[in-house]
């Protein structure tokens, strides 16, 4: 059984009798008029089938399966390449049935009628919804038949739980993507000059990704010189670089369909200034402190209240932050300079699947959950209540770690983080 067939074959001991899975891989998206983006394929459908192909649906219960992909037309595959085909797709897969995309309308009505509960992630495609409703409404006008369509429909949670807890195979391939995503950073700790621009770095994060046969980023690149790094979702990456300031860096390599997720803060001249390292040794040391949270059986809320506390400890003793740590942090005060959240799980997607509470209760840390740990601090540089010579600094570090007993793994640990590697890597 290979990797797919055996993740198939657990959903399938999920299902019970009258229950279905029905799972639509990613179509093309239009860039703009008759181009498209790049293809990525829909995590889930890959986790379950490993095909790459666009427009594919699979479809499960506990005794039946089936699988749709485009149809093999050769003109069609003059133009875009080569396709799969329903044949070899249901055998690699070890399924009942192929059919091709086009038979997917006359099929539904056999494949959904009599189940009773549809798993299916509803809400993602508006028009996919409608079409599914109507399948079931079909269904339902044949009851005299003694025929009837899905009563309910539910998101199949169990499939993000499943990706939640990663296999030792795909913890090796995030690693994978961590070393590529190492040599990206290291390129910029080197290359890095002042009087460059942001997309420039951004090109050489590209360049070492794409040459080592990733799919590029698994999210956008952020390149924040300066003030630009207190814009948390920055993408521009328009700016030029100038003497004494931080460059945030927030970027990971997507190969194999699992990306890291790393930030790292440097100078762009050869040494930090000292208000910088002010800041960068208090996130540094809190975010090492966070990683060492990252234990079985810790809640996973648990982390992030302690860091905040850490974190206003820090700012109370640079003065930024007057008061009791318990006051402060009922009144989120600290939310001026710290305004996100510690960690997320990572995975196929950056902000990976998987809940984070349960019954309204954080959950508790099991060994194979990799999440983020990226505290940060940001000042305003329009804020005059800051001492000036903090305004505009924005820091965050960010490393991936994957949860083992009591000693958490930091999947990122190639990138350098203390302030004397990354000032000799910049001399
Ligand atoms: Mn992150």
């Amino acid at each position: 059984m290979n990797i797919y067939q055996n993740r198939i074959s657990l959903v399938q001991k999920k299902l019970m009798e009258g229950e279905a899975l029905l799972l639509f891989a990613s179509s093309h998206q239009t860039k703009n008029r008759d181009v498209e983006y790049k293809f990525r394929q829909d995590s889930d459908f890959y986790y379950l089938t490993g095909i790459n192909e666009s427009d594919g649906i699979l479809f499960l219960t506990e005794k039946t399966s089936a699988i749709f992909t485009l149809p093999k037309i050769k003109e069609r595959e003059i133009w875009t390449g080569i396709r799969l085909g329903n044949k070899k797709a249901k055998k690699e897969l070890n399924l009942e049935f192929g059919f091709d995309t086009t038979e997917w309308k006359e099929k539904s009505f056999e494949l959904l009628k009599n189940i009773h509960t549809l798993f299916y992630f509803y809400g993602k495609n508006l028009e996919r919804d409608k079409e599914i409703l109507s399948i079931i409404e079909n269904l339902n006008q044949r009851s005299r038949n003694g025929e009837f369509g899905p009563e309910k429909i539910q998101l199949p949670n169990f499939l993000h739980e499943m990706r939640l807890i990663k296999s030792d195979e795909e913890i090796d391939l995030i690693l994978e993507s961590a070393k590529i995503t190492a040599e990206g950073h290291m390129a910029l700790f080197k290359e890095t000059k002042v009087g460059m621009y942001e997309y420039e770095l951004e090109s050489i994060l590209d360049r070492e990704y794409l040459s080592s046969g990733c799919w590029g980023g698994g999210y956008g690149h952020i390149v924040a010189a300066g003030k630009n790094a207190c814009v948390l979702h920055y993408t521009s990456n328009n700016s030029q670089i100038k003497k004494d300031e931080l460059i945030l860096v927030d970027s990971g390599a997507e190969k194999n369909y699992y990306t890291a997720d790393v930030t790292r803060v440097f100078p762009s001249s050869k040494k930090f200034t000292s208000p910088q390292k002010d800041i960068y040794e208090l996130v540094l040391d809190v975010q090492k402190k966070a990683i060492s949270y990252v234990t079985t059986g810790t809640e996973f809320f648990e982390i992030h209240k302690k860091t905040v506390y850490n974190l206003i400890e820090g700012l109370k003793s640079l003065k930024l932050l007057k008061g009791s740590v318990d006051k402060i942090f009922e009144k989120e005060d600290y939310k001026k300079f710290y305004m996100h959240k510690t960690g997320h799980w990572l995975g196929m997607d950056v902000h990976d699947v998987g809940k984070y509470f349960i019954d309204g209760k954080s959950r508790k840390l099991e060994n194979g959950m990799i999440t983020t740990i990226e505290p940060g601090l940001y000042f305003d540089p329009t804020d005059k209540s800051i001492p000036k010579h903090f305004r505009g600094i924005g820091i965050r570090i960010e490393d991936d770690i994957l949860v083992n007993e009591k000693k958490p793994i930091n999947l990122t640990f190639m990138i350098p983080k203390e302030i004397s590697e990354i000032e000799s890597l910049r001399s």
